[in-house]
């Protein structure tokens, strides 16, 4: 699915989504999921390949093999697999959405157990992408500020920071902003990271390593602004030790990166007891994974506004109807019919459909 607009991140530049979706078919009801890997091993080392070939080697049979009481199990049965958390993750999202339509409740309160009562909407950020000039970008940032969007978030890189930052604080000196540098820098540029105090951003996103938080957490005692962790965070005993090390002030959770719900909602309970505040990431989701990305914002320790914004932003044409949309108050409200709530677009998904495998 071609990108409205392209994406550009320090590791490099999408215009084109391939995305690896799954269907889970028990007692003739179905639970979809998407994989949310990029197309090249950039963001981590999964691939749009990879995420294949693991689900239908080794999520799949496994799963077949198995009597499942609940989606909460699917993560222990593949737990032997090492890595590959978004694969597993988009499989395990597909049960958990299979369990909430058997069950005929909203994914939302799937997730926050029968007790729950998720909240009816959720604030939206969004995140906008390396320009080819400083005018483009402030222009978007003027429509997204115009949307209603309650924070922007711009990524950065060597060579694309602190001179535009101050242009955008410049000519929007109010707005909540934020800088996502996806591991772009090293500690040996902790003293032009600081210069980013001055500009009073709410955090910045993943400054250094991908797999580093001790070099982090040197990082944030020389930082006024918190430091919120993306890649670094791949499970609650990851968050743990990150919070423990004082490595971040706030963490990004997303589904896929930490294998599904049931470890997103443990990173969201491990962060809420040590009064860390979480917020829901995207990577460019179809309207499915956005579908669950909006049920994992309703619970309570997602405070602050996640990358979770309207299906035009990224599409034509989404695979879901309706699209997802946002309010003039920068809110997506939270569907309230059962699994993740919105109608597939079946016409249109089969026909940006290029390869459909069954195990069975
Ligand atoms: O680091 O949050 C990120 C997209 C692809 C890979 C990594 C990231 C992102 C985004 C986009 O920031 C968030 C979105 O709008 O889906
Ligand atoms: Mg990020």
């Amino acid at each position: 699915m071609p990108l409205v607009h392209f994406f550009e991140t320090s590791f490099g530049r999408t215009y084109e989504r391939k995305i690896v979706l799954v269907e889970v078919i028990a007692d003739g009801v179905s639970g979809w999921g998407e994989i949310t890997c990029g197309e090249n091993p950039f963001y981590n080392e999964e691939w749009t390949a990879s995420a294949w070939l693991i689900a239908r080697d080794y999520i799949a049979p496994r799963l077949l093999k198995s009597r499942l009481e609940d989606a909460g199990q699917v993560a222990g049965l593949t737990g032997h697999i090492r890595g590959h958390l978004m694969a597993r993750g988009g499989v395990e999202a597909a049960v958990w959405d299979l369990e909430a339509r058997r069950n005929g409740v909203p994914l939302a309160k799937q997730i926050g157990g029968p007790d729950s009562t998720p909240r009816t909407e959720i604030p939206c950020g969004v995140s906008i992408g390396i320009q080819d000039s400083v005018p483009q970008l402030l222009q978007k940032i003027g429509i997204e500020v115009a949307a209603g969007y309650q924070r922007i978030k711009m990524k950065i890189k060597p060579g694309w920071d602190v001179e535009v930052i101050r242009e955008v604080r410049n000519a929007f000196p109010n707005i909540r902003l934020m800088a996502d540098a996806n591991s772009a820098y090293t500690l040996a540029d902790a003293n032009r990271l600081k210069c980013l105090d001055e500009f009073g951003l709410m955090m910045i996103e993943q400054p250094l390593a991908h797999d580093e938080i001790i070099d982090h957490a040197e990082l944030q005692t020389r930082l006024k602004t918190p430091i919120c962790l993306d890649e670094c965070i791949r499970s609650a005993h990851q968050a743990e030790q990150a919070i423990r090390i004082r490595a971040c002030g706030i963490i990004n959770i997303k589904l896929g990166r930490v294998g599904g719900f049931r470890e997103a909602k443990r990173v969201h309970d491990a962060a809420q007891q040590h009064g860390i505040p979480v917020w829901c990431g995207g990577m460019l989701e179809s309207g499915i994974g956005r579908a669950h990305n909006i049920a994992l914002s309703t619970l309570p320790n997602f405070t602050l506004p996640g990358d979770v914004s309207a299906s035009q932003r990224y599409w034509k044409r989404d695979i879901i109807s309706p699209a997802v949309e946002v309010s003039a108050r920068g809110t997506i409200a939270v569907p309230t019919a059962p699994g993740f709530g919105y109608d597939l677009d079946h016409d249109f998904l089969r026909s940006v459909t290029v390869l459909e495998e069954t195990v069975a």
